[in-house]
């Protein structure tokens, strides 16, 4: 470790963000955070665009190493400051149930919850009982998971996949979407919570941003 704080541009509303912001907690590592206002366009002027030409947050900056997409960041960071590897297992069959779980963050939790909330609380122009459909079918899933698993997702201990599950499942309800039928995964969130170095995200009041 450099000692070097890790660069991190985020919208402090963004659920990708907060799942590196909670990641670099997790590991105890020193971050410089840089607020990336997604609301003034920030994410588009050309000097960010560079950082990440698809124009989005998260990005990190470690010892001059730029790179973009919250997934590849965990795995990333996983792979250089945790040097036991129990944050991303190094057994094939273990580092490939986490991958899977990386999919479902990149899918149905985006597509479902995710999409959701963005209704919710921006009034995005995406399907609502679509994406409360995908919800349903993915938190039935994971909650029937999460009972026969001990507390996390692949295993024992909690992983990365743990950790890019996290947010946009604990701020479901933002975007109507009660996490009353589904105990497993409401004892999971809570074990995440319990965790050492476990931080929030904002919470955000559904139609924060319709008038904006
Ligand atoms: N696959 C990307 C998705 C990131 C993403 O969707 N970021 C949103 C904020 S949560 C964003 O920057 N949206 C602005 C835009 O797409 O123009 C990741 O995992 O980091």
């Amino acid at each position: 470790m450099s000692g070097k704080p890790v660069t991190l541009y985020r919208f402090r509303l963004s659920g990708h963000s907060h799942r590196v912001e909670l990641f670099l907690s997790l590991l105890g590592l020193p971050a410089e955070v840089v607020e990336v206002n997604l609301g003034k366009g920030e994410h588009k002027t050309a000097a960010f665009l560079e950082k990440n030409p698809f124009g989005q947050v998260p990005v990190i900056v470690d010892n001059g190493f730029t790179l973009a997409d919250s997934n590849a960041i965990l795995v990333y960071l996983a792979s250089v400051y945790d040097a036991e590897r129990r944050w991303y297992p190094v057994d094939p069959a273990q580092a490939a149930a986490v991958q899977c779980w990386l999919s479902v963050a990149a899918g149905p939790l985006l597509m479902g919850p995710g999409y959701a909330r963005l209704v919710g609380i921006f009034n995005a122009k995406h399907d609502m009982a679509r994406a409360h459909g995908t919800a349903r079918q993915l938190f039935e899933v994971m909650d029937a998971h999460l009972r026969i698993r001990t507390a996390f997702l692949v295993g024992a201990l909690p992983t990365i996949a743990d950790v890019a599950l996290y947010t946009y499942t604990a701020h479901a309800p933002e975007g109507h979407i009660s996490l009353e039928p589904y105990p497993a995964i409401r004892a999971w969130l809570h074990a995440m919570e319990s965790l050492p170095g476990f931080v929030p995200m904002a919470r955000t009041e559904p139609g924060f941003g319709h008038s904006r």
